[in-house]
């Protein structure tokens, strides 16, 4: 943009991002969406005026005083196998970028930071896995991947950081989730997109992109003491599934030690993937899918539990595989040291997870 003066830059810049029109670029993905945007504007401003030079050149040339008589044209397949192929072929280009910049805002690095947010009317609850929770607002690193799990308590909201170029439905019932990393520290716009009830135009906050040095201050300042993982631990044992879930070979529940993110047979032959879907939907309805080998036994908790304490039994569940406890641990790290270690189940190391850890026959890594 060497050519155009800085100051009528700077100008059209800040009239653009000012009038909401088009906020400003912070995600690693936000060009590439830019991209597309406006290759699909340029596309369609390029239509409109061949149709448009068109309509006029035509309607002067064989206007009614050159040509009183009208001729009759029979077709002609050449030209319309012409504009049959182009525009399939545009649309094609289109199609195939688009699904590509798809797969990449849906299909999060497996290293990903994992965010939970619970849409409810009228407020966005965001709960860290290291225990922060906030409201209508969200805090993050600069540069690291993030991947947010979505759910509503009632009904139907939209999730959207325009800076960031992303929107994800949050489904009572469902977990769905999101990917972005944000490229520059600032303050940008967060919103519920769907029209929700009465309050719905105040269902808006801010999302926070700080440095990596900032946020840990931050994380390490905003901590209630106790992680996801250890709430629901706790709730484990208050809501009685340690009774059943014992971990020994006894135990009339399966072992959930290194269940997370394993391929399980079903009594009926199918398999399943342990996924925070398949943890929340066994402890809600316990005898929709049954593991083989075991009698559909276990009680449902529906209407005694709520998203959030959903949300930290499963973080539990999580936890008690080696891979996971140690990314959260390393996640906590930087917090640990700020503070005292606190005493208690919170101390214990990988390998003292407080079920009896027996490895479960009949499970795979997928
Ligand atoms: C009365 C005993 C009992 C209680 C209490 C119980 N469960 Fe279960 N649980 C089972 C049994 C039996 C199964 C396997 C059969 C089935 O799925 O119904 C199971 C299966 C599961 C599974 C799926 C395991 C797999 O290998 O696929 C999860 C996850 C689970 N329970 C979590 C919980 C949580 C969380 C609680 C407490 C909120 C709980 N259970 C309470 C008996 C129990
Ligand atoms: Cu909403």
């Amino acid at each position: 943009m060497s050519h155009i003066s800085p100051v009528l830059w700077e100008f059209l810049v800040h009239w653009l991002e000012h009038f909401a029109i088009f906020p400003p670029e912070a995600s690693t993905i936000a060009p590439y969406a830019d991209a597309l945007y406006f290759a699909l504007v340029g596309m369609t401003i390029t239509g409109l005026v061949l149709v448009m030079s068109m309509v006029l050149f035509f309607s002067l040339r064989y206007r009614k005083e050159r040509h009183p008589e009208a001729v009759q044209i029979e077709g002609s397949t050449l030209l319309e196998a012409t504009w049959t192929l182009i525009p399939l072929g545009i649309f094609l280009v289109f199609f195939v970028w688009g699904a590509l910049l798809y797969f990449r805002v849906y299909n999060p690095p497996p290293n990903s930071m994992n965010v939970y947010v619970v849409g409810k009317q009228w407020m966005w609850k965001v709960e860290h896995p290291g225990g922060q929770h906030e409201i209508d607002a969200l805090h993050i690193p600069e540069g690291v991947p993030i991947q947010l799990t979505l759910i509503s308590q009632d009904v139907f909201h939209s999730f959207s950081i325009p800076a960031f170029r992303v929107k994800r439905e949050a489904i009572p019932g469902r977990y769905t989730s999101v990917y972005f990393e944000a490229t520059k520290p600032g303050k940008y716009h967060l919103f519920c997109t769907q029209y929700c009830g009465t309050d719905h135009s105040a269902m808006i906050g801010w999302v926070y992109v700080m440095t990596p040095a900032d946020y840990s201050k931050w994380k390490a300042g905003n901590t209630s003491g106790a992680s996801l993982a250890q709430n629901g631990e706790r709730l484990f044992a208050v809501m009685g599934c340690n009774a059943c879930h014992t971990g020994t070979s006894q135990a009339r529940g399966p072992n959930l030690y290194g269940l997370y993110n394993t391929r399980i047979r079903m009594n009926d032959g199918s398999t399943m993937i342990a996924n925070d879907a398949y943890l929340r939907e066994k402890i809600l309805n316990p005898s929709l899918h049954v593991p083989a080998g075991y009698v559909p036994i276990m009680p449902t908790f529906q209407g005694q539990i709520s998203e959030d304490a959903l949300i930290d039994l499963v973080e539990y569940i999580k936890s008690l595989s080696s891979n996971y406890r140690l990314q959260q641990m390393m996640n906590k790290s930087d917090l640990d040291s700020a503070q005292p270690a606190p005493i208690g189940p919170a101390n214990q190391g990988a390998g003292a997870a407080p079920l009896q850890i027996v490895p479960t026959p009949g499970v795979s890594k997928p």
